[in-house]
């Protein structure tokens, strides 16, 4: 198994490492065609095989499908498949809840993208603790 993120650009890198640890803190956002995304993970800080909860928001919100899915890879790294279905909630967000299971390479990197291609699928990279 091997990593590729250190044979990404610079630029990429930068965004790699600036998105990384802030989904422990708070919500992460990201543009995507004419919308901002924003995802969220609960517990914080975000740890392997826990129950996490993960939920999306859309601004501006034009009414978008009732279930999103939300896929759990490692970039560089073919993983069993980890997808999850996010179910819209009253509020307006989506919601589902997974496990990011530890990785016997012992790396931490990993990505949850929104399956959506009106979106674009955006994608956010953070590293999982133990
Ligand atoms: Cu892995």
């Amino acid at each position: 198994m091997l990593v590729l993120l250190p044979l990404l650009p610079t630029s990429a890198r930068a965004d790699f490492i600036a998105n990384n640890n802030a989904i422990h803190s708070g919500p992460c956002s990201k543009k995507a065609a004419n919308r901002v995304v924003t995802l969220e993970i609960d517990p914080k800080p975000v740890r392997h095989m826990k129950e996490l909860t993960f939920r999306v928001t859309m601004s501006p919100d034009d009414g978008m499908p009732a279930v999103l899915l939300l896929d759990l890879s490692m970039p560089g790294m073919v993983m069993g498949r980890n997808q999850l279905k996010m179910a819209r909630k009253s509020d307006g967000s989506w919601e589902g809840k997974g496990v990011i299971v530890r990785c016997m390479s012992g790396g931490n990197l990993w990505k949850a993208t929104i399956i959506s291609p009106e979106l674009g699928n955006p994608g956010f990279t953070f590293n999982v603790r133990n």
